[in-house]
């Protein structure tokens, strides 16, 4: 969970225990969510707050002069050294410490251009070109800036605009006598030889890039009339038992898109080197995380960020990201930065959905919940009373439709009175906190529009105290609604022959569409996400009137039954029926556990058993080890493993493969057949093989990979789906034809499952295929005209 720092969460556990034992027992009878903040909130004292922000210092996101200088600095070192990623992202790391309208900003735009340039991002480059020109770039710079500008559209293909480019800087070069005094021979000579390019025309251009894959339009779907967002194969239905869910309304086959909404709000969550360290800046060299490589606003991966004009935090991937974070709610997180940072990524996404909703609409339903106080036994009464009758279910909107909106969001289930008191604390701790933060910066007023800034002291009051009823209620809803937004992130340069990439957790979000799935440990959907809009599809038929499912993170392939059962209890206050938890829960419930048992004998490769001291499962064989030993085994392995894959990083795959077959023996006597990192181990020698050119190596050990990964998650789960992709372009670059065929239409069987016939990964398979078929077509073609 996303909640703030330890330190805080320490500090408020103590600050609970010390609270005199009257003031506790008011919490005791189910208070409600306003009396419970009205109770607590009064309690953020002026110590607290020191404390508080004295951690937030820690994460200061105030733009600092001297980084530029280090990040540009370090930026141009490793461009000499032509590391051109790295020297982008330190490019990018100063721009986020510019001021807006500055010559800075200009050189740093324009110094990653030329990063750009050598990584054939030519579209990129001349966006960033463009913002260094728009900044006013200096006079020493232009005609250098000019010159790859031409450059850029002439290896896009366009030498008409290049020309014009070069026209546009030789005519500012006769009108000013100094630019052309100042430019070098080399300059000029440059300038000589690509108009000479330009007037040749397209004839002299390198090939255009492939071109990038822009997002197809979305498929064709019917929308239902009574939920947005959703299929009309879907309905929503209640039942006494279950509250409300979503079901087929006719058969449904697998692929097929169920729900697709865009996060009514989502937060993009820090990387943990980031929070760990405590401080925004300090080493130059770290590996970047979610912050650096997402826009904060829509999730999409970032080439060339755009830096927020108040912080050094926030970074876009456009000029109409920016603007539009700016105006929907970053115009007042941006000096909250730091705050926002220690009290979590929760805290956060319940401030930013206030932000979003708008005051008038936060007040008026906080209002009238307040009236109407419905506990959830009489919305179970209201639902068993009139069942069908859609108008019943909380967050309908009048007309009984179920819309992706605020009002959707604001009745989700708080579960106030399962959660325990020491978390209502922290959290109502934490909103106050943020509650008189807004106060004393002045902030309220914006939050609140002109309606609070006009009102009397005492209306105001009241009204902070609406805004911070609502966070606090975002902020418990988070617990059982919070939906992680992930991405399949390429790991290293991507500009590998076969992309290796994992799957992370780039932002947590609010989805009230897709929170009316229900659980299941085997659940019959997939969710994925295209930047900030959940895709759930149907991964089996469902028939008619079966209820739809999605998992909330227990899975039965990755967690035996009592493990699943104690974090859905804990986290989403409920005891799963699904199927797999009713069968295994009469079976024996050791199966999964042992099943997933990490150590092996190594005498006999049997099972190791117990705790503590572990014993071999065969009786014959007595061996007995601690576990401790093999913990510490288990974890040279692990520094081995990154060695070798910093040799890869460096170039040196040959000293790599040599040190990953030799993790990889001692992963095969140390732990069982189907751990995971007996798997990752495999995929690591794939990689080394494949940067080696030598297919059939990296082929056989993708092989190994898929049966573990298949083990560990199911035959037909996007998780195999990856490798398989990997496989498929390691047999398309290899030339193994037959195979490939086969293995591309594996893949692309299960991908367009989870990701949608539009998928990315399953475009790119259609394409091998096609390539490939007419491949196939050309030589037996060929073979024919021989024969006759
Ligand atoms: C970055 O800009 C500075 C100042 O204009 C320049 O001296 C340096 O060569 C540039 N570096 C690159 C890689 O273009
Ligand atoms: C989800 O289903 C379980 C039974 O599997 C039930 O106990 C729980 O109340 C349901 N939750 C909702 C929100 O309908
Ligand atoms: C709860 C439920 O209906 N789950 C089903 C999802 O689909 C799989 C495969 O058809 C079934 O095995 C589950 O029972
Ligand atoms: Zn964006
Ligand atoms: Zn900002
Ligand atoms: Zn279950
Ligand atoms: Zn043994």
């Amino acid at each position: 969970m996303d909640l703030p720092v330890e330190k805080w969460k320490l500090y408020a556990k103590q600050k609970w225990t010390s609270l005199e034992p009257a003031l506790k027992e008011k919490l005791c009878p189910a208070l409600s969510l306003r009396d419970c903040f009205l109770l607590f909130s009064p309690l953020f004292q002026s110590e607290d707050e020191e404390y508080l922000y004295s951690l937030a210092r820690n994460y200061c996101v105030k733009k600092d002069p001297s980084m530029v200088l280090l990040y540009k600095a370090e930026g141009n070192e490793r461009f000499r050294k032509k590391e051109y990623r790295t020297a982008g992202m330190l490019y990018s790391k100063a721009l986020a410490h510019t001021e807006v309208s500055t010559p800075e900003r200009a050189v740093c735009y324009a110094n990653r251009s030329a990063a750009l340039f050598h990584l054939d991002q030519f579209e990129v480059c001349l966006e960033d070109i463009g913002r260094a020109l728009e900044k006013g770039c200096s006079h020493g710079l232009y005609p250098k800036i000019m010159l790859r500008k031409a450059e850029c559209l002439l290896s896009l293909g366009r030498p008409q605009e290049a020309a014009e480019a070069l026209c546009s800087l030789e005519s500012k070069m006769s009108a000013e006598q100094s630019l052309a005094a100042d430019s070098s021979q080399m300059l000029l000579n440059k300038l000589g030889q690509l108009k000479a390019k330009a007037c040749q025309g397209s004839s002299f251009v390198r090939p255009p890039a492939l071109p990038s894959r822009t997002q197809k339009g979305l498929e064709p779907w019917e929308e239902n009339n009574w939920i947005s967002c959703a299929s009309a194969a879907v309905r929503l239905s209640v039942s006494p038992s279950k509250g409300r869910y979503l079901a087929a309304a006719r058969d449904i086959l697998p692929g097929e898109t169920l729900v697709r909404e865009e996060a009514f709000v989502s937060v993009l969550c820090p990387g943990e080197i980031l929070l760990l360290r405590g401080s925004a800046d300090t080493t130059l060299d770290e590996p970047s995380d979610n912050e650096d490589l997402n826009c904060h606003h829509c999730l999409r991966r970032l080439l060339a960020s755009v830096p927020c004009q108040g912080c050094s935090y926030a970074k876009y991937c456009s000029q109409t990201c920016a603007q539009l974070a700016w105006k929907n709610y970053h115009r007042i997180e941006c000096s909250l930065g730091g705050l926002l940072l220690t009290l979590g990524v929760f805290c956060h996404v319940a401030f930013r959905a206030i932000l979003v909703a708008g005051f008038a609409e936060v007040n008026t339903l906080t209002r009238q919940s307040c009236g109407d106080d419905l506990g959830e036994a009489d919305v179970a009464k209201v639902s068993a009373s009139k069942e069908q009758d859609l108008a019943s279910v909380p967050g309908c909107d009048v007309d009984g439709r179920y819309r992706s909106s605020y009002r959707a969001v604001f009745n989700l289930l708080p579960h106030t009175e399962k959660q325990s008191p020491e978390f209502l604390f922290l959290c109502s701790l934490s909103i106050a906190a943020l509650c008189q933060r807004l106060e004393d910066a002045h902030l309220a007023a914006l939050v609140c529009g002109k309606s609070i800034s006009e009102s009397q002291e005492g209306a105001k009051a009241a009204e902070l105290k609406n805004l911070g009823e609502a966070m606090l209620k975002h902020m418990l809803q988070l617990r059982c609604n919070a939906q992680a937004v992930t991405t399949l992130r390429e790991s290293g340069s991507g500009d590998k022959p076969v992309a290796s990439s994992e799957q992370v957790r780039l932002a947590v979000g609010l989805f009230p569409v897709v929170s009316l799935l229900n659980h299941s440990c085997d659940p019959n959907t997939s969710v994925t996400f295209k930047s900030t809009t959940a895709e759930v599809r149907a991964l089996q038929p469902i028939a008619q009137g079966q209820e739809i499912l999605h998992c909330y993170g227990p899975h039965k392939c990755r967690m035996g039954v009592a493990e699943r059962r104690k974090e859905l209890l804990s986290q989403y206050f409920f005891e799963c029926q699904c199927l797999p938890c009713r069968s295994e829960r009469g079976s024996s419930s050791q199966r999964s556990a042992s099943q997933h048992g990490v150590f092996r004998c190594p005498a006999c490769q049997a099972p190791l058993q117990g705790e503590g001291m572990l014993h071999c499962s065969r009786e014959a064989c007595k061996v007995q080890i601690s576990e401790d030993r093999l913990q510490h085994q288990l974890h040279e392995l692990q520094q081995l493993t990154k060695t070798a894959l910093e040799l890869l990083d460096n170039s040196q795959p040959d000293r790599s493969v040599k040190l990953l077959l030799r993790c990889r023996l001692e992963a095969r006597r140390l732990l069982s057949p189907e751990h995971l990192m007996v798997g990752e181990m495999e995929d690591h020698l794939a990689q080394a093989y494949v940067t080696l050119g030598k297919w059939q190596e990296a082929a056989g050990h993708l092989h190994s990979s898929i049966q573990v990964v298949e083990a560990h998650y199911g035959p037909s789960s996007i998780e195999v789906g990856q490798e398989l992709f990997k496989l498929a372009q390691v047999l398309f670059n290899g030339c193994a034809v037959p195979e490939a065929l086969c293995i591309i239409r594996k893949a692309e069987r299960i991908l367009s499952v989870h990701l949608g016939p539009q998928g990315g990964q399953v475009q790119e398979l259609q394409e091998m295929q096609a390539c490939l078929e007419e491949s196939l077509g050309a030589s037996t073609a060929a073979g024919g005209r021989l024969l006759s």
